[in-house]
């Protein structure tokens, strides 16, 4: 029944493809064609590729491939994220150095997308780990310290005691090390950071510009930025003057009855009495331990030490005591707070454990929080609140802010929870920070005609294994050098980037990754960006996606760029499970890209892949059968191979019949394409496919030129998903050259007339859509549409399925 061999026909195109030029972008100014970019998030060379990126990428091509054939001039780029831990990790194990490692698995995933028959312009590949590439975060990075947006400062970081090196919050994923699990400890450091807090309402407002984005990926962005508004408020301190305290209540100001630092703040040190000074150490070695996730929870038993001094309200004089705990965090807000246990959960814990008193200022109606232990934080009126009495929270609000900011005690603000992006890692496999320490100079950033500072050769092996510093610091003759400002003996920081700062720009190198005038050629990037489409997993919310937002945003006030946006539009991809659970060596559950290929050919994966439901949703592969879809391509190649009339026939005397389903079948699948519902596309190419099979067994026959109008249709169409058998089954219609290059079938109006009824689609009785079928459509084919109708999900709402009555083509009744 197989009418070709998949493993043949792919190397034969493979190298087709490359000698013709197929995928390779076009430069020329000149060329009149549109600019698409479409931007695969670049994969992490950790040995082969797996079941998830063979989702991902057959995603991005079909998007390219669907450009390409509508005649634009398309970017599809590749590179590889090939700096991090993983290399190091693996070269300590095998004595090695992490470069032949990663080139090697580089390699590998590069061979095995070239099989995968993804249309990568590969002239535009990029490595992050070439010193011409690394050189260019190093560019970056100094202008950033020029303006201050790169800087160094002492303080608490999260160290994972199993690297040996720091994280960013964000690689800290409850208390563990994102990468190795370990229990993350927080430790004195003096580190680099990237200012991304000065452009914190940038990236809020600029979400205006992202309608093309997935809505919980810009909710997670800006849960993380954690805008509030609220007041600062200064209070007095007894004997230690003013301290101010960031309050998104300042209306509760009359009901704060104690005042609580972060315990592991330089103010708890400067004012604790010497009476309590021991208790405070004892209990900062405690908090020590616990990271930021476990200190705020409310969950967690209340803990503190009172430090033996008093602070004074500055509203009605009132003495309030000061206590160090845990839940107030040293580097949020001022690393103090006022406490008000009536209407904040925290302090009333915190109250209910060291028998402190609770006002109630705000009558909300609710139970007293004394007796019930539950905080009020809703709406109400003030009590107990001096000249507030009365107003209600948002009046109470406002009018404290004026009585502070007339009295100088205090003013209305702005918070974010979004924290500097802390970059040094000790680590050797990254970018070298491109400065040096001088002594009488300080910190010097290494001059432009200096870059790439390149990582120094022969460190391999046990020279990498974590010891707390950077390997870099062990190899002295890379690291004592001249001030290049001063001349004076001078030393380079031996501290690498985060990887994160490699995938913040990689988009704009693409466009010209030849270029040596700088980071990108600004002309190209003009041309090509902000990029059309990009595609990744939803893992990257917060990380990776605020940070390229961040860079494209300092680029352009570099007067690099004049956009401020780097992606317009953001598809995240759901994940290949298998039986209902992800893939995972301990499962057992694990499917090997490689051998799926081996056993059903790419077109067949590929197929299987996009098949089985919208690009966003999960992927059970349980319920997948690759072998179906290897059956579906040998009979659209066999009806390819059988259309017996010559290519440029005249379509028009063609069966109708015929012509008229190939035509709607093509206005379809465009629609379905442009809206990425690639699942049904396919449904509809299999009633193509049965059609045009039906026309040669039982009607006008292979030599009728409706025929001919069916497969080729169907071969263009089919393409974009299955690359390989549409090439050759192109060929045996008699045609040269790719076909990835020729035009998308337009569908004739003419030919568009009305043979269709209205299909009422019901849920438990109630009619919730009306569709446009075809009179002939099938009782399986009306379920799929049915349930696929956004108005009868929205309806069912996730709830299970029980039953399905379809009467084709005019009733379809759903059960929940
Ligand atoms: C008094 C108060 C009364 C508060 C009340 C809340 C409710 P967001 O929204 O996250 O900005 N806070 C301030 N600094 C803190 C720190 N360093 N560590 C832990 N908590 C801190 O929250 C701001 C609120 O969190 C502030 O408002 C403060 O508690 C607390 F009925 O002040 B509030
Ligand atoms: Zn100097």
């Amino acid at each position: 029944e197989q009418t070709y061999d998949p493993a043949a026909v792919q190397e034969k195109w493979q190298a087709r493809w490359e000698e013709l030029g197929t995928f390779v972008a076009s430069d020329d100014p000149a060329d009149p064609r549109e600019r698409r970019y479409m931007l695969d998030m670049f994969p992490y060379p950790s040995g082969d590729l797996h079941m998830g990126h063979g989702e991902v990428f057959a995603i991005g091509d079909v998007v390219a491939r669907y450009w390409f054939h509508q005649g634009h001039n398309v970017l599809h780029p590749i590179g590889w994220d090939s700096f991090g831990l993983p290399a190091e990790n693996a070269a300590i194990k095998r004595n090695a150095h992490p470069a032949e490692w990663t080139y090697a698995n580089i390699e590998t995933q590069a061979n095995s997308f070239r099989r995968y028959g993804i249309s990568f312009d590969w002239t535009r590949r990029l490595h992050t780990s070439d010193p011409d590439y690394y050189k260019w975060n190093q560019w970056l990075f100094t202008r950033f310290f020029e303006r201050g947006l790169a800087y160094r400062k002492g303080g608490l970081v999260n160290w994972c005691p199993n690297d040996q090196t720091v994280l960013a919050n964000e690689q800290v994923v409850a208390g563990q090390c994102e990468r190795c699990g370990a229990v993350v400890i927080r430790r004195e450091l003096t580190q680099w950071y990237f200012k991304i807090t000065d452009y914190a309402q940038r990236l809020l407002d600029d979400m205006d510009q992202l309608s093309g984005w997935p809505e919980p990926i810009l909710t997670m962005q800006r849960n993380w930025i954690g805008r509030s508004e609220g007041a600062d408020v200064t209070f007095e301190i007894e004997g230690h003057g003013a301290v101010t305290v960031y309050t998104t209540r300042p209306d509760t100001l009359y009901g704060a009855t104690f005042f609580v630092v972060a315990a592991d703040a330089a103010l708890a040190d400067r004012i604790v009495t010497d009476e309590r000074r021991p208790a405070l150490e004892a209990y900062k070695a405690e908090v020590a331990k616990l990271t930021d996730i476990d200190r705020l929870s409310t969950e967690k038993e209340k803990t503190g030490v009172f430090l033996g001094v008093h602070a004074v309200n500055p509203v009605n004089g009132e003495r309030i005591p000061v206590w160090a705990a845990d839940y107030v965090l040293a580097d949020y807000g001022h690393g103090a707070i006022m406490a008000v246990p009536a209407h904040d959960q925290r302090d009333l814990d915190f109250a209910k454990t060291f028998d402190l008193p609770v006002r109630v200022v705000l009558e909300t109606g609710a139970a007293d929080p004394a007796e019930t232990g539950t905080a009020t934080p809703g709406e109400g009126r003030l009590i107990n609140s001096g000249p507030l009495d009365g107003l209600s929270k948002t009046e109470a609000i406002s009018k404290i802010i004026e009585v502070l900011e007339e009295k100088d005690l205090g003013h209305g603000t702005v918070n974010f929870r979004l924290r500097d992006w802390l970059l040094s890692r000790q680590r050797f496999w990254g970018t070298p920070i491109p400065i040096i320490h001088c002594p009488s100079c300080g910190e010097v950033a290494v001059p432009d005609e200096d870059l790439p500072v390149r990582l120094p050769e022969g460190v391999r092996g046990e020279a990498l294994a974590p010891k707390g510093v950077s390997p870099l610091a062990g190899v002295e003759e890379w690291v004592n050098v001249k001030c290049p400002s001063c001349g004076a003996d001078a030393k380079r920081d031996t501290d690498t980037m985060d990887t994160f700062v490699d995938s913040s720009w990689y988009f704009f190198r693409y466009t010209s990754p030849g270029y040596t005038a700088g980071p990108f050629d600004p002309e190209q990037v003009r041309r090509w960006m902000p990029a059309g489409q990009y595609i990744g997993g939803k893992e990257h919310a917060v990380m990776h996606l605020l940070y390229c937002r961040f860079f494209t945003k300092v680029i352009h006030d570099l007067g690099m760029i004049d956009f401020v946006e780097p992606f317009t539009r953001l598809l995240n991809q759901g994940q290949v499970i298998n039986q209902g659970k992800a893939m995972s060596k301990s499962l057992g559950n694990g499917v090997d890209l490689g051998k799926q290929i081996d056993e059903f050919g790419v077109d067949a994966v590929r197929l299987t892949m996009l098949f089985a439901g919208p690009p966003e949703e999960d992927i059970d592969w349980a319920d997948m059968s690759p072998a179906a879809s290897l059956k579906f391509l040998a009979r659209a190649h066999r009806i390819m191979t059988e259309v017996s009339s010559a290519p440029g026939v005249d379509f028009a005397s063609g069966d109708l019949d015929l012509r008229r389903f190939t035509h709607k079948t093509v206005a379809e699948v465009t629609k379905l394409v442009d809206g990425y519902r690639f699942n049904v596309a396919i449904a509809r190419m299999m009633e193509l496919t049965s059609a045009a099979r039906k026309a040669i067994d039982s009607g006008p026959g292979a030599g009728d030129p409706a025929v001919r109008e069916a497969a080729e249709a169907l071969a263009i169409m089919l393409s974009i998903i299955s690359p390989y058998v549409t090439e050759e089954g192109w060929e045996a219609l008699g045609h040269e050259g790719s076909i990835a290059r020729v035009q998308w079938p337009v569908a004739d109006p003419a030919l568009l007339v009305q043979d269709s009824v209205t299909c009422v689609v019901q849920v438990l009785g109630k009619v919730r859509d009306r569709l446009e079928v075809s009179p002939e459509i099938s009782a399986g084919d009306l379920e799929a549409l049915a349930l696929a109708s956004e108005k009868v999900q929205a309806d069912i709402a996730g709830r299970p399925v029980r039953k399905v009555i379809v009467k084709a083509p005019k009733i379809v009744n759903i059960v929940v």
